[in-house]
This record gives structure tokens, sequence and C-alpha cells, in this order.
């Protein structure tokens, strides 16, 4: 039976204008093809597939007046999911959506935050996604995702779903991280965000630290949001990404992760990004999303 609620909106998000390497924008058809939908089907769950959001190629990654690459379309497309994910929810349906790189983060919680305006969010990645312009050392807009959701960057980013309607950072928690940019180091310690390193994770082990994270994510908010990039586990296991760090979280890690996870029983809207088939080894990285998604609904052995 559902452990979450039973009617899940898929939506994909075929771009990879984010990212420095091309490629995430076959993720979507990549994570369809290694069975989402019967995945979460055969849990009881009804999965509606909207399909997915329609990304332009632009002529040039230059927008003038600014280094972010690709920041017109990127700025349209999360706009266009911010819509989306609203819809969605406002039909009373849980949000699943896939990507595509990491700066559709902006849209999805952009359009969570309209129903859920106090939600959580576990943000599950090798990166801290909190550059602003400012300290991008890439201008690549996925680096910047979570920092915007926070409310901090590009106007034309921050301005999805309302400049007022962002994310508390003490809501906020990072899991997985072992790459910081040193404006997102001092970004994180002026803010106070709670950050689980592969060095907590292993000193702690994973179920206490996802216990610990789901004490904050849950303590003051209406609702959880799970942002997975599939970076976040070792390249070992998922090599389909574009951005791969060594001495990441493993797949049984991650899947115990998403099993407390499930337990608790709390999460309200998911994404799960940066799938690179590209790079992948026999469509490894995607079955893993999947694994993963099959146990965050719920999936059991016995
Ligand atoms: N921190 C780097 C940047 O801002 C890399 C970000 N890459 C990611 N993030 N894959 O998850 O450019
Ligand atoms: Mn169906
Ligand atoms: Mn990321
Ligand atoms: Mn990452």
């Amino acid at each position: 039976n559902p452990t979450l609620n039973p009617n899940v909106s898929l939506i994909g998000v075929p771009m990879d204008l984010g990212a420095d390497r091309r490629g995430v924008d076959m993720g979507p058809s990549a994570i369809r093809y290694a069975g989402i939908e019967a995945r979460l089907e055969a849990l009881g769950y009804v999965v509606h597939d909207e399909g997915d959001i329609i990304v332009q190629r632009p002529k040039q990654q230059a927008t003038p007046g600014t280094h972010l690459k690709y920041l017109d379309e990127i700025a349209r497309v999360n706009q266009e999911l911010c819509e989306a994910v609203s819809f969605q929810m406002g039909k009373g349906r849980f949000p699943l959506v896939i990507g595509g790189d990491h700066s559709i983060a902006i849209g999805t919680i952009a359009g969570v935050l309209q129903h859920r305006p106090n939600t959580g969010v576990i943000w599950f990645d090798a990166h801290g996604d909190m550059n602003t312009a400012d300290t991008s050392p890439s201008g690549n807009i996925h680096g910047m995702s979570l920092a915007v959701s926070l409310g901090y960057g590009h106007e034309r980013l921050t301005e999805i779903g309302g400049i007022d309607q962002k994310l508390m950072p003490e809501n906020v928690v990072l899991i997985g991280a072992r790459a910081l940019d040193p404006g997102e180091k001092r970004f994180i310690q002026e803010r106070g965000i709670k950050v689980f390193t592969m060095h907590e994770i292993d000193r702690l082990g994973m179920a206490r630290v996802m216990e610990e994270a789901l004490q904050i994510v849950t303590a003051r908010t209406d609702g959880v949001h799970l942002s997975l990039d599939l970076d976040g586990l070792d390249p070992h296991d998922c090599p389909g990404v574009g951005t791969p760090v060594i001495g990441g979280i493993n797949y049984r890690e991650s899947h115990l992760a998403m099993e407390i996870l499930a337990e608790a029983g709390v999460l309200t809207s998911a994404e799960f990004v940066e799938v690179n088939p590209i790079l992948d080894r026999m469509n490894q990285t995607a079955r893993v999303a999947v694994g993963l998604m099959g146990s965050v609904f719920g999936e059991k052995l016995l």
C-alpha cells in the first residue's frame, strides 16, 4: 500500500543548459526507459505521466549583461516548471520531477512553495549548489539553484514563484557534500545551514544522519521536498553524471537513506536530477535512480 500520496504526477525536464557537459537532457528518457512508472504502480501508486516541459536549444550561451550561461532559457523553463508543479499540487498530486540538470530545482521548489510555504528540503548532492552570480566559478546555473531557492542570486531566477516565497535556511539540510567552492562555504557558515558532509556520514553512519536530518526538516515545516542529485552517489555506482566526485555515498547507504525517509512518511515532493546517459554504462545510473525512487516511495523486500 502506498506510504505517500498515492497520486503521483511525473514531470520531465530535458534540460542540460545549466551544466557544462551536454547530455543530462536525455535523463528523463533514460529514467522512463528504466521503468519508473511500472515501479511505482507496482507499489499501488497511480502515476500520471505529464510529459516533458519543452526546452529550446539557444544558439549561444551568452546572455547580454551577465556571465550566467543560458540565463534566458533557464529562467523561462523554470517559470513553466514552477507553474506545472503548482498546478499538479493544486490537484492534490505528489510532484515527481525528473531531470535534467539541477537548475530545475529552482522551478520545482518555487512551485512547491506556492502550496507548502514552509517546506523543508533534503538536498542530496556532492555539491552545495549555493553559488551566486558573484561567487560562481563557472557561470553554470546548476551550481546556484539552492541559493536561488533560498532567495539569493540573479533576480531573473529569484523572482520565479515570488521573491518573498523562499526556503528558510534552518529548514534545509545537505547530505553527501564533498566539493564546495569558497563562496559556498561562506554562504553556508553565514546562514548556519546544516551540512552532513561525507565526514559526518562516515562518522555517524547514514541511519543517524537521516534521523538528524529528518528532525531538522520536519521541525518547523509543512512538507518535505527531496532534491536528489545522482552525483551525490559514488561514481562507481553512478558513472552517468556530469560532475562525478570520488568518495561518495554508496548504493546501500543511499537506499538506506531513502528507506528511512519512506518510513517517516513525510515526503510531499521529490526530484531526481543530473542523470547523463552519454557518460553512463548500460543505463546504470538511471536504473539506480529508479531503484532509489522505489525505495523512497516505500518499496520493501518483505
Ligand atoms: N560548484 C560548481 C559550480 O558552481 C559545480 C556544480 N556542479 C554540480 N552541482 N553538479 O551539483 O559550477
Ligand atoms: Mn499510468
Ligand atoms: Mn546538484
Ligand atoms: Mn552535484
